[in-house]
């Protein structure tokens, strides 16, 4: 709990003022971000009564055009950071490549598009029509080409080269969670200001927990490794809290925001039809492993921390065990035996 009355917007301001040589263009991004949130989590709240789930570019009762939410959420972003001017070039789930944006000039002033932003404008697709949370997910990177519009080079950094991430939770309340490497810090929007007022500073993971998330109709095509972990997590031995929980939501943010508060591990491994796994590296694993390794938890692919994989292509799909440390040590260490 916090102590003291604080937007968003205030906080980061502050967090950027220990940097020197901050310019203010951060908070003005993470802002922007924020603004789009606030528009998508009312359009998630009305989403039932102005008839738009489900639809793409058919007409409601009203006979105004709609959109389908995870379109819907996409165009915003997009269109907000476009006129923000801070970024060479965003990268979306929703996109096939990546959308160059060139520097902007306005009043007469020069902003500099230094950042790169990465989302997934609408996680948990399977579970927008059916009212169970669902979330967006973004991450930060300054960009490695020098002006103009952003690169494909700019886009494939490693994930410890994030300067900010975070993801908005659509669910009882509209909770945003971020981290601009110096801790994660949570908002939750109260609606009738209009603003996401911090709820949590400097939040930490439980080192070991007692609940695991993953998707257990995989199970015939896991590794031996991965079917002895879930295996041993189901055996009762008080000592080490087991039997573990089984809390899967099938809305990664939903299921990685519990766990991070709560203590938990989160698996989507390889499998037989996914060998690669079924997330994205850039758009859902990066940015949680950012927050994750921030809130000191851990996150790796079962073989190396996620932060470190060189991206090859914007969509490159990842395996990913995250959450409390000792749990993911775990983890690892049964898939590395089989
Ligand atoms: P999406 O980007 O199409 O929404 O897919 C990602 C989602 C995650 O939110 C969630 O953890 C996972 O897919 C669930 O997958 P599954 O239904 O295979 O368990
Ligand atoms: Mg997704």
């Amino acid at each position: 709990m916090v102590s003291k009355f604080n937007t968003f917007y205030r906080h980061i301001i502050e967090q950027e003022r220990e940097f020197p040589e901050a310019t203010g263009q951060l908070s003005d991004l993470l802002a922007d971000i924020a603004l789009a949130c606030k528009v998508i989590s009312l359009e998630v709240n009305r989403a039932g009564l102005i008839d738009i789930l489900g639809f793409t570019g058919d007409e409601n009762v009203q006979g105004e055009q709609v959109k389908k939410l995870d379109v819907f959420a996409n165009d915003i972003l997009t269109n907000v950071m476009k006129q923000g001017g801070h970024i060479c070039a965003v990268c979306s789930e929703e996109e096939v490549s990546f959308i160059p944006i060139d520097e902007k000039f306005s009043k007469n002033k020069f902003v500099s598009n230094k950042y790169i932003c990465h989302f997934d404008p609408l996680d948990g697709s399977s579970n927008i029509d059916v009212n169970v949370s669902i979330g967006t997910i973004f991450s930060v990177y300054k960009r490695i080409t020098k002006s103009g519009p952003g690169a494909l080079e700019d886009c494939l950094q490693k994930g410890y080269e994030q300067v900010a991430a975070g993801y908005v939770i659509y669910g009882s309340s509209t909770v945003l969670a971020y981290s601009a490497g110096k801790g994660v810090h949570l908002f939750t929007l109260d609606p009738s200001v209009g603003e996401f007022l911090l709820s949590s500073e400097n939040v930490s993971i439980p080192k070991k927990s007692r609940i695991y998330s993953v998707n257990e109709g995989n199970y015939s095509g896991w590794s031996e490794g991965m079917k002895k972990y879930i295996s041993h997590l189901k055996m009762s031995d008080p000592e080490t809290d087991r039997p573990y929980s089984s809390r899967y939501i099938g809305s990664l943010v939903a299921d990685f925001h519990r766990n991070l508060i709560y203590g938990g591990i989160f698996i989507y491994p390889a499998d037989v039809k996914n060998l690669k796994g079924k997330l994205r590296l850039m758009y859902e694993a990066n940015p949680l492993s950012f927050i994750v390794e921030q809130a000191g938890g851990r996150s790796t692919d079962g073989d190396k921390r996620i932060l470190d994989i060189q991206p090859e292509s914007l969509h490159q799909r990842t395996p990913l065990l995250i959450g409390s440390e000792e749990d993911v040590l775990l983890a690892e260490k049964f898939l590395k035996e089989g």
